[in-house]
């Protein structure tokens, strides 16, 4: 039987490049964001799937309930949902960082991941079955200067994840929680508010992990046997590794 999976974020990065993947596969598609325009190239790349596209802020309760509310008959039973959209603003010390930053990727990527979750599950209790798939990060599990509340709202989802397994152990609905390290996309345009120079000094000189790469990994989580579930990935580019400790030492 055809399956559905909502994706959240899918106008840019890993959720687009999940989409396409999913897609392949022959999937109904509910593909959301925030930015029309991308919406609409979504709408004609994927024109050949069962797609339903709708436009959403992941910060909004009341814009994803209505969202949901607003889903087409056919889309209604969603077996997979993406918890992909999130962000990284800023690389700066705690101590200089802009506070409105750091919340909104509390409310993205904490919030907004726990609004999904939590107005879909009732519905995939109901049918006993679903796959709540995250997007955590290496951040969630190792520091780095300038992490802060980043690597702390992908610890949140590491845990959350986590818990949800127990709240869900006499179902048969999956949680995964997928953690990449270093991966080109627009996360760093982002997180650099723009500065496409800064952005692409991340990746120079490395072999960063692709939006498809995250795809792949995605799509072999939900494709295992209904009963096994893969409980965590954490995945890296072969040119990264987690560093040595950090240890300030004062002039002699
Ligand atoms: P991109 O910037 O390419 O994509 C992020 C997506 O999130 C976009 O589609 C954007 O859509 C969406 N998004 C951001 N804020 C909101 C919001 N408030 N409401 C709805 N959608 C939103 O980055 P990636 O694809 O790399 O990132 C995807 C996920 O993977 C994120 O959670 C990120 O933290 C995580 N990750 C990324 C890594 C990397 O190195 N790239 C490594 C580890 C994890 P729009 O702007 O249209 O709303
Ligand atoms: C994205 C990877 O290392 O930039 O989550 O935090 S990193």
């Amino acid at each position: 039987m055809q399956k559905t999976i909502l994706i959240t974020g899918a106008t840019s990065g890993f959720g687009k490049a999940c989409a396409e993947r999913f897609a392949r596969e022959g999937w109904r598609l509910i593909v959301t964001g925030r930015r029309k325009d991308r919406l609409q190239e979504l709408r004609e790349l994927l024109s050949d799937a069962p797609l339903h596209v709708a436009e959403l802020d992941v910060r909004d309760l009341k814009g994803v309930k209505a969202m949901i509310a607003a889903l087409p008959e056919d889309f209604r039973d969603i077996d997979v949902l993406l918890n992909n959209a999130g962000l990284a603003l800023g690389l700066q010390g705690a101590d200089k960082t802009d506070l409105n930053d750091w919340e909104t990727m509390i409310d993205t990527n904490i919030k907004g991941l726990c609004y999904l979750t939590r107005c879909l599950l009732p519905a995939m209790v109901a049918r006993n079955q679903g796959h709540i798939i995250n997007l955590g990060s290496v951040a969630g599990t190792y520091p780095y200067p300038g992490g802060n509340v980043y690597g702390a709202t992908k610890a949140f989802v590491k845990q959350f994840s986590r818990n949800l397994l127990t709240d869900l152990t006499h179902t048969g609905i999956r949680v995964t929680n997928i953690e990449p390290g270093l991966a080109e996309s627009e996360f760093s345009i982002v997180r650099f508010q723009g500065d496409k120079a800064k952005a692409d000094a991340v990746y120079r000189g490395t072999q960063p992990l692709r939006p498809v790469d995250i795809a792949e990994i995605v799509y072999w989580v939900t494709s295992v046997p209904a009963h096994v579930n893969i409980n965590t990935v954490e995945v890296m580019p072969v040119c990264q590794s987690c560093g040595p400790f950090h240890i300030h030492r004062q002039a002699e």
